[in-house]
């Protein structure tokens, strides 16, 4: 029964596979021209990175060509657009995606082939363009995919980081971070536009004036004007027919502005000024659902939203002059979380300070215009700015957004009188010892809707977190469940699997995804049975050839892969999954005759390099596997493997090779999850908690085709209302208590008693926050029942493909098709 919201208005795109416009001749001659006149140099003397930039460089020249067409035929129609802001935005490589939606992928490695180079080497020698932290980014990078897919007028703002997220580095277990340097040698991707420079002013004061007619006038003099230089990086829809653009900012200094500085004497301050405007786009901070609450993130925010703004309002006068009464028709701005928040009273600012519209006028365009999207409920990941900081870097806004709350809690006073509690709740202004500016509120309050990100979460935003904001405007809160793009997810980084599925059921379910749901009719069929796990079992050989490579590891690949990749966060629980390998490893000692299947656990997870326990996790899933595979009596059953340095690219190579996809976190705690879908696509059965988009998935696979555990969120609500006490479960679970208990030895740590007890202490004397022990004996009884139906190959061959077939509701294609019905009411544009 699939539940996949029907596509209504948007039509997904499906590609001429006939002929490619482009033959082998040509991308042969298009590659050999960018090896000599772009590169300097000849099929001889080149590299892999050689080949790689000629081929980019080749791959490009088709890009632009549709990015002007596109633009073009935008400009004529002057289409109503989305404008995607988010501070991230997880790209990976782009070379083997933009030659698959251009059909040129079997052309280009054939023409390489004949040039004697091997296209599979020649994508390795990509960077992975990691600007962004995890399921944030990478979602919106599946979205702009979709976008252009689906051939919808959009384009994506967002920081031209220098530094992306961190490279890890293993050393003894634990985690070193290293910088990301993904432009080193340059991006063969991107285009610079100088000509749409833009300027942001930071700091300095607010003078008021009165002019006539009494009308009060505020002018910003700020103490600090920086540069915002645009790249494009041309984002190609599946099919090539839309090439819309992603823009990211880099932040210079202004040249004339510091002149003045200069003029005035201050050689040195000028100096000064010129390193701290480069230092706004220069790295991506590494928190995952953290808010740092730095002075620079709140500069990096307020400067991609300030240049935004101005791009979109330049490009809106340019077809509309001075008429401000069709702004909201043309453009509407989705909010990425609350990172580009400001957005809302920077365009307030902009209209009435500058625009000089009555503040009614102006408040009527804004509050048109924006919609945010919620992404977490966990505290830690509400973003609040102190008052005063905003006030020093951004004095005209700290006003902006109390007249916001002024006139906000006046409605609150007319839906609520007299209800002070109500106030203090809903405010804007968080009137703590030191006062605090909510960004959520200022969200909720600015937007015209407001989503979150699965059925459970979107709930929960309605009854916990935004409860009186539901109550107040009913219908603005709603539900987008995520998606993953599946060009990206199946058909380039499963190439084997895309091929089985095509000449079973055609080649047109990259664009129609429910398509899929035709191979349910073949689960039983013993052949496909047999051709699905063997494209599964050459998976899991070339991952574990990686493994190998990577870590000097050897794995059985009939072993089940288990597979565990996303941030290192306790709300995530790893060291659940790692509890219940100690488990295992015990009864192994205990009962060499402990009946299992081999199994290997993998791991790809990168801590924020701040949070501590995370990095202990890390180096206690580290330490456990050193000393099971290298012990002769368990490592025939048992492997643990942590792959270092998880981002985009090595998430391509492992979710292939999945047997089982660890999706265990704490009920309520995981807004909705994506690595959930793209495992489950590629034919991993999931074990999992009933949080998230696991709750949609199961209703899709049905419950006997996925292996769910633990505690719902009501039991979850239930148990910490009634007080949650890690000790009784300890002192009851005889081998939990000896697993937690280990973990305080120098068994796996020899010499060093106590370097594993943090992990220990968190989950006893800290209470256990996200309630490991409480979900453990249910999580030990759902991996029995999943080591059983493993061993039962027709079982386990038919619920892989059932997974595969029934992912259709999980395209990113759905998720902008409700995003465009229930929110954005856009149109497509056809360019021909
Ligand atoms: C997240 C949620 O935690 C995920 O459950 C969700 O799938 C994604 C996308 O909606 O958003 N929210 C969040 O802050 N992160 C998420 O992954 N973390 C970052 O990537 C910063």
């Amino acid at each position: 029964s699939s539940k996949a919201t029907p596509r209504k208005s948007v039509k997904a795109q499906t590609i001429n596979t006939s002929e490619a416009s482009y033959s082998k001749a040509d991308i042969k001659q298009a590659i050999v021209r960018h090896l000599h006149s772009t590169l300097g140099t000849d099929e001889n003397k080149a590299d892999n990175h050689a080949w790689w930039k000629a081929t980019s460089a080749a791959m490009q020249e088709l890009v632009l060509e549709r990015l002007r067409t596109t633009q073009k035929t935008h400009y004529m129609n002057d289409t109503r657009a989305v404008h995607y802001f988010s501070a991230e935005f997880l790209m990976g490589r782009l070379l083997s995606n933009n030659m698959h939606n251009f059909n040129l992928f079997e052309t280009a490695d054939a023409a390489l082939k004949e040039l004697g180079v091997e296209l599979a080497d020649v994508l390795e020698e990509e960077p992975d363009m990691a600007l962004g932290n995890g399921g944030l980014g990478r979602l919106a990078a599946c979205f702009i995919d979709s976008l252009a897919t689906m051939e919808l007028p959009a384009i994506g703002y967002g920081i031209h980081y220098e530094h992306g997220l961190f490279r890890q580095e293993i050393k003894n277990g634990a985690q070193i971070e290293r910088p990301d340097s993904w432009r080193d040698y340059g991006n063969p991707w991107e285009i610079c536009r100088p000509e749409s420079i833009q300027e942001v002013p930071l700091f300095g004061y607010v003078e008021t004036k009165y002019g006539e007619n009494g009308r009060v006038q505020k002018e910003w003099h700020p103490g600090n004007i920086v540069k915002g230089v645009p790249w494009d990086i041309p984002i190609v829809g599946y099919g090539a027919k839309t090439v819309n653009v992603l823009r990211l900012w880099q932040s210079e200094s202004s040249d004339y502005f510091n002149w003045d500085v200069f003029n005035s004497g201050g050689y040195v301050d000028a100096q000064r000024e010129n390193i701290q405007a480069e230092t706004i786009s220069k790295v991506l901070y590494p928190n995952d659902e953290t808010e740092a609450g730095k002075e620079l993130r709140l500069i990096q925010q307020y400067f991609f939203c300030a240049c935004s703004l101005k791009d979109i309002i330049r490009r809106y006068k340019r077809a509309h002059g001075d008429d401000w009464s069709r702004f909201s028709e043309q453009v509407v701005i989705q909010l990425n979380d609350t990172h580009p928040a400001i957005a809302i009273p920077e365009l307030m600012r902009i209209l009435v300070d500058r625009a000089e519209l009555d503040w009614d006028t102006a408040w009527g365009i804004c509050s048109k215009t924006f919609a945010y999207t919620n992404h977490t409920l966990l505290p830690e990941a509400l973003e609040r700015w102190p008052v005063r900081m905003i006030e020093k870097i951004l004095p005209r806004h700290i006003e902006i957004i109390y007249e916001i709350n002024h006139r906000f809690l006046t409605l609150v006073e007319k839906k609520w009188p007299g209800d002070n509690v109500m106030k203090a709740k809903l405010s804007i202004i968080e009137e703590s010892t030191e006062k605090m500016v909510r960004m959520g509120n200022l969200s909720v309050i600015g937007s015209f809707a407001v989503n979150g990100v699965a059925e459970i979460h979107s709930k929960l935003v309605k009854e916990n977190l935004f409860p009186e904001f539901e109550e107040l405007w009913p219908g603005k809160l709603t539900n987008v469940t995520n998606g993953i793009t599946p060009r990206r997810w199946l058909k380039a980084c499963n190439p084997l699997l895309s091929e089985l599925i095509g000449k079973k059921i055609g080649d047109d379910w990259p664009s129609d995804l429910p398509r899929l749901d035709k191979l349910s009719e073949f689960a039983d069929n013993k052949t496909f049975q047999n051709q699905f796990m063997k494209v599964k079992q050459k998976n899991k050989e070339a991952l574990a050839a990686e493994i190998k490579h990577q870590t000097g590891i050897s794995v059985d690949t009939k072993a089940i892969f288990d597979i565990q990749i996303k941030r290192l966060h306790e709300y995530k629980r790893q060291h659940l999954n790692l509890l219940h390998i100690m488990a295992l490893y015990r009864r192994l000692l205990e009962n060499p005759d402990y009946d299992m299947h081999p199994r290997v656990f993998i791991f790809g997870a990168k801590a924020a390099p701040g949070y501590t326990l995370a990095k202990d996790i890390i180096f206690a899933i580290n330490k456990v596997a050193d000393k099971i595979n290298n012990d002769p009596r368990v490592n025939h059953k048992i492997k643990v493997v942590f792959l270092p340095n998880y981002r985009v690219s090595l998430a391509e190579k492992m979710i292939p090779a999945a047997d089982v996809s660890q999706q265990i976190s704490t009920a309520g705690k995981e807004a909705s999850g994506t690595g959930n879908m793209k495992l489950a696509l590629n034919g991993a059965v999931t074990i999992g908690t009933l949080d998230g988009a696991n709750i949609e998935i199961a209703e899709e696979v049905g419950d006997d085709n996925i292996f769910i555990f633990g505690m719902t969120v009501d039991e979850v609500t239930k148990l910490s209302t009634k007080g949650y006490n890690p000790y009784d479960i300890y002192y009851q679970n005889k081998e939990l208590k000896a697993v937690l208990d280990w973990l305080d030895s120098d068994y796996f740590t020899p010499g060093q008693p106590g370097a594993l007890s943090s992990l220990k202490n968190s989950m006893l004397s800290g209470g256990d926050p996200y309630m490991c022990l409480a979900d453990f004996e249910s999580y030990s009884e759902a991996n029995k029942a999943l080591d059983s139906a493993y061993r039962d190959k027709p079982r386990w061959a038919k619920m892989a493909i059932l997974n595969t077939a029934k992912m259709g509701k999980f395209t990113s294609d759905r998720s902008i098709a409700d995003y465009v019905e229930r929110i954005w009411k856009l149109t497509p544009c056809e360019v021909n």
